[in-house]
């Protein structure tokens, strides 16, 4: 029977839906595996499941040729983005890599609004003002944020998720949206496309990263992005951490040269800087952007139903 490594834990019904079609080894712990994990997962397994913080790097997929013979046809990521595996690297091996698109779409997208209202309405910073007991009474001038109604959303990559996000924005807050993008998008509602990104932090209230990550994409928010944004604007970034430079983003938040940023992402996931947990201005969250079970069983099932599809000798549904 085929055997495959569900890497992580995962919601209980992803995993017996698993067990009626493979031979599964239930790996089920939150933390990410370890290089000799990785490289005994492609020597002894035909398919492994694997997902965020699971690094196949280059020298994974080198380390299980030299170690003997990779067994493993298909890594079917839980999740859309799958910038921790090198995919060159893995099409080299033989690998087919495949993702879970579409199934973490609108999840995204509300995690995106909600980071924008937060920053935009300060409302991290009053939760912890009434937590700590030091809030004196409301008063007219208190803690006053940005209406964000009317206002213009930038949006860096108008993929599924941007979409997602424009669509929220320009229906549910009567948003104006530009955007940046590889290419210029048909799309359902009104949007400005601007070619450069600098021009489009330049020209909104809100700028929202919603971009996958590359080697290409590695930095593209730094301090010239952030320079150009203007000093009432706020960042929110829901896509991966390292997009952004987070040491830029740091001096500027603490230079007050933009409003506040909203983060559901960071460059070195869990660890996220002191300097940047010590801001007023900033709204940090747990990477939350699919964290409903419902959305994570549906991720679930379609990175099973890839595994599928592919041990059935059938096109898999979501290659890379
Ligand atoms: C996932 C995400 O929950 O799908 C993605 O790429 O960013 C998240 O919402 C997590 O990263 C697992 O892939």
């Amino acid at each position: 029977m085929t055997r495959v490594l569900i890497a992580r834990n995962l919601p209980e019904r992803v995993v017996e839906e698993a067990r009626s079609l493979f031979d599964i080894t239930y790996r089920d712990r939150p933390d990410p595996m370890s290089r000799e994990e990785m490289v005994e997962s492609l020597l002894d397994f035909d398919g492994v499941l694997p997902t965020l913080g699971d690094r196949y790097s280059g020298g994974v997929f080198a380390a299980a040729a030299a170690a003997g013979e990779v067994r493993a046809r298909i890594l079917a990521n839980f999740g859309v983005g799958y910038n921790h595996i090198d995919i060159a690297a893995a099409r080299s091996a033989g690998l087919v890599v495949t993702n879970t698109p579409g199934a973490v779409t609108d999840a995204t997208a509300d995690v995106a609004l909600t980071l924008m209202l937060m920053s935009c309405r300060r409302a991290a910073e009053g939760e912890r003002l009434v937590r700590s007991g030091g809030w004196q009474g409301w008063h007219p001038v208190q803690m006053l944020g940005l209406h964000m109604t009317g206002k213009t959303v930038g949006i860096l990559g108008m993929g599924r998720i941007g979409q997602a996000i424009a669509r929220r924005a320009h229906f549910g807050f009567g948003m104006t949206v530009a955007y940046a993008s590889r290419s210029e998008k048909t799309l359902e509602f009104p949007a400005r496309y601007v070619k450069s990104a600098v021009d489009l932090a330049a020209q909104v209230d809100v700028l929202v990263i919603a971009m996958p990550a590359s080697p290409e994409t590695h930095h593209a928010v730094d301090a010239e992005i952030l320079g150009a944004m203007k000093p009432t604007a706020h960042l929110v970034n829901i896509a991966r951490g390292d997009i952004v430079d987070e040491t830029a983003l740091i001096d500027a938040l603490q230079a007050g040269r933009i409003a506040g940023a909203g983060l559901d992402v960071y460059e070195h996931e869990p660890d996220v800087p002191a300097a940047l947990r010590a801001l007023d201005n900033v709204t940090l969250l747990p990477h939350l952007g699919t964290a409903t079970l419902e959305v994570r069983e549906s991720m679930g099932r379609m990175a099973v139903a890839n595994l599928r599809a592919f041990f059935a000798g059938e096109a898999v549904p979501n290659p890379v």
